[in-house]
C-alpha cells in the first residue's frame, strides 16, 4: 500500500509539471493567433452579424485548459469555452441555430451533433462529410432546430483521444410547447484515466498515445476489458468528481427533470433512491404513457440519454447513485439530491438494487407509423479474442460495410452481437424504431432512438425510413470499439458530398 500510495504521487508531480509546461505553450500560440487575424476577424463577424439576425448564435472555441474534477485531481483537459461539458446549448423549437467552432488546439477538429437529424454536410464527420477543422481555422455549422429533445455535440476527430479529453456537450431543443419544470437540469456522466494525466503531459511533448496505452502502462496481455478496468478509475459527473460533484437543490413539492446523458465509454447504472419517477424520453424523443417506476435502476449506455421526471414528496438529503456495473468498485458516483432545509445532514443512498428497466415493456403501445420495408440487412456484430479488432459482418474500417438505400425506402437491420463487450451502436443521420429484441417484438411504448446498446448475445432488429439524404456512419460508440474498426456506413444511392478530401488533411473519423 505504502509502495503504491507513494508511486502514485510521484506521477502526479510529474504530470503537473507536465501539464503545466504544456499549457504555457497553448497560450503562446493563442496570442500569435489573435494579432495576426484580428482584423480579417472583426470584418468578418460585422458581415457575419447581419446575416445572422433572428438566429441562434453560439461560438465554441475548442481550447485545452487545466481542468480541477476536484481539489486534488487536476487534468489537461480539451474544452468547448473552457469548460466540462463544453458550454449548454439549449434553444426553442424552430429556432435557426449557428455555432461557430474555432480550433485553437494543435490537433485538427470536427463537431457532431449527435442524434439531432442534421443535413448530411452538417453532420461533423472528417472524411466523410467535411475536411477537419485545422489548427487555427474555423468551421461554422447550422441547424434548423425543428426536432426537440436532449441531444449532445462532441468532436468526430478521433474521438478515443478528443472526446475522452472532454470534447462534448449538450444540446437540448425545447417543445413549442415545454411543459414547466422547477428544476431541469442535466446530469452528464463520465469516467476518466488518472494515468491519461500523464498521457495527456507526455503526448503535448510528442509521444504517440498508442505507446503509452500499449507499452508504459504494461498493458501487453491484457483483454481490452481489463484494460478499460485499469486504465479508467474516476468517476465524472458535470465535469466533477467526488466530493465536488454539485448536488441538485429541490424544495418539496417541485416537479423535477433530469436529462442523463453518457458521455463516455461505459454502460452505467443509474438508481434514484426512495422516489418514483418516470422515463420520459429515450436518446430525445418522447415515450408514450411512461408507468411509474420504484425500486427500478435503468443502464444508460455510452451515448444514450435518459429524460427522468421525478415529483418531490420525500423530503431528505438523498444520493442518487451512478456506476459502470463491470468496475462498481472503482467507477462509483453518488449525486446528492438534497431538498431545502436538508443541507448539510447525511446523505442516504440506494441500499441495493431490486430490479433492472426494460424498455421493451414499457408504457402504452402504439402503431407505428412506417410503411412497407423495401430493404433489409444484417449487422453482425464481432470481435477477435482480446478484443484488439471490432468487426461489422467481419469487415473493419476503412473497408467496412456500406448499407445502401435509396431515398423512400423502409430499412430494417437486424444487429447480432456475437462479442463479450457491450455495442451501443449509433447511426447518424435518422432516428430508428426498435421493433424487436432476440425475436420478441417491442410490447411497450415504441423505442425510437438513435443509439441501441446491444449487449452479448443480443440481437434486434431496428426500422427507418430514409430520408435525409446523405453518407452517414452507423457505428459503436464505445470510441475504442470504432477505432478498432467497428464502422459500417449508410449510403444513399446517387449522393455526391458537397466536400472534396483534402489529403492535406489527417482526417480520422472513427
Ligand atoms: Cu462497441
Amino acid at each position: 500500500m505504502e509502495k503504491a500510495h507513494r508511486l502514485m504521487a510521484a506521477v502526479f508531480m510529474f504530470t503537473v509539471s507536465l501539464v503545466i509546461a504544456g499549457c504555457s505553450d497553448a497560450s503562446v500560440d493563442h496570442s500569435e493567433m489573435g494579432s495576426d487575424n484580428s482584423q480579417q476577424e472583426e470584418q468578418s463577424q460585422e458581415s457575419e452579424e447581419a446575416n445572422e439576425e433572428g438566429k441562434k448564435v453560439f461560438n465554441l472555441d475548442v481550447t485545452e485548459e487545466h481542468w480541477m474534477f476536484n481539489d486534488e485531481i487536476m487534468s489537461t483537459a480539451w474544452t468547448y469555452n473552457g469548460t466540462l461539458p463544453g458550454e449548454e446549448i439549449r434553444v426553442q423549437e424552430g429556432d435557426e441555430v449557428v455555432v461557430h467552432v474555432t480550433n485553437s488546439l494543435d490537433v485538427p477538429t470536427a463537431l457532431h451533433l449527435h442524434g439531432f437529424p442534421v443535413p448530411n454536410e452538417m453532420d461533423g464527420v472528417p472524411g466523410v462529410t467535411q475536411n477537419a477543422i485545422m489548427p487555427g481555422e474555423e468551421f461554422t455549422y447550422e441547424y434548423q432546430s425543428d426536432v426537440p429533445g436532449t441531444y449532445w455535440y462532441h468532436s468526430h476527430q478521433d474521438g478515443a483521444t478528443q472526446v475522452d479529453k472532454g470534447l462534448y456537450g449538450v444540446f437540448i431543443v425545447e417543445p413549442a410547447n415545454q411543459e414547466s419544470y422547477d428544476v431541469d437540469e442535466v446530469v452528464v456522466i463520465d469516467e476518466f484515466a488518472s494515468s491519461e494525466m500523464d498521457m495527456g503531459g507526455i503526448d503535448h511533448g510528442g509521444m504517440d498515445m498508442g505507446d503509452m496505452e500499449h507499452g508504459d502502462m504494461d498493458m501487453d496481455g491484457m483483454t481490452h476489458a481489463e484494460m478499460m478496468n485499469a486504465m479508467y478509475d474516476t468517476m465524472v459527473v458535470n465535469g466533477k468528481a467526488s466530493p465536488q460533484i454539485e448536488s441538485i437543490d429541490v424544495e418539496e413539492g417541485n416537479k423535477v427533470k433530469l436529462r442523463f446523458v453518457n458521455a463516455g465509454l461505459f454502460t452505467q447504472v443509474v438508481s434514484i433512491p426512495e422516489h418514483s419517477f418516470k422515463i420520459t424520453h429515450y436518446d430525445g424523443q418522447a415515450v408514450n404513457e411512461p408507468d411509474v417506476l420504484n425500486d427500478t435502476a435503468f443502464r444508460i449506455a455510452p451515448a444514450e440519454r435518459y429524460d427522468v421526471e421525478i415529483e418531490m414528496d420525500n423530503p431528505g438529503a438523498w444520493e442518487i447513485q451512478v456506476f459502470a456495473e463491470e468496475n462498481q468498485e472503482r467507477l462509483n458516483a453518488l449525486i446528492p439530491l438534497v431538498y431545502d432545509g436538508y443541507e448539510g445532514e447525511e446523505l442516504q443512498t440506494v441500499e441495493s438494487i431490486s430490479s433492472f428497466f426494460d424498455l421493451t415493456t414499457y408504457g402504452e403501445a402504439e402503431e407505428l407509423n412506417v410503411g412497407e420495408i423495401t430493404k433489409e440487412y444484417d449487422m453482425l456484430l464481432g470481435s477477435d479474442d482480446g478484443g484488439e479488432t471490432f468487426t461489422i459482418n467481419d469487415k473493419q474500417f476503412p473497408d467496412h460495410e456500406i448499407y445502401e438505400v435509396e431515398e423512400g425506402d423502409v430499412v430494417k437491420v437486424t444487429i447480432a452481437n456475437d462479442t463479450d463487450f457491450d455495442h451501443p451502436m449509433h447511426l447518424h443521420g435518422e432516428f430508428f424504431n426498435v421493433i424487436s429484441k432476440d425475436g420478441n417484438p417491442i410490447q411497450g411504448s415504441p423505442v425510437l432512438k438513435d443509439t441501441l446498446n446491444v449487449r452479448p448475445g443480443e440481437t434486434y432488429e431496428i426500422v427507418f425510413e430514409a430520408k435525409n439524404p446523405g453518407n452517414w456512419m452507423f457505428h459503436c460508440h464505445e470510441f475504442h470499439h470504432a477505432n478498432g474498426g467497428m464502422v459500417a456506413e449508410v449510403r444513399y444511392k446517387g449522393f455526391e458530398p458537397t466536400f472534396t478530401p483534402d489529403p492535406n488533411v489527417p482526417n480520422k473519423p472513427e
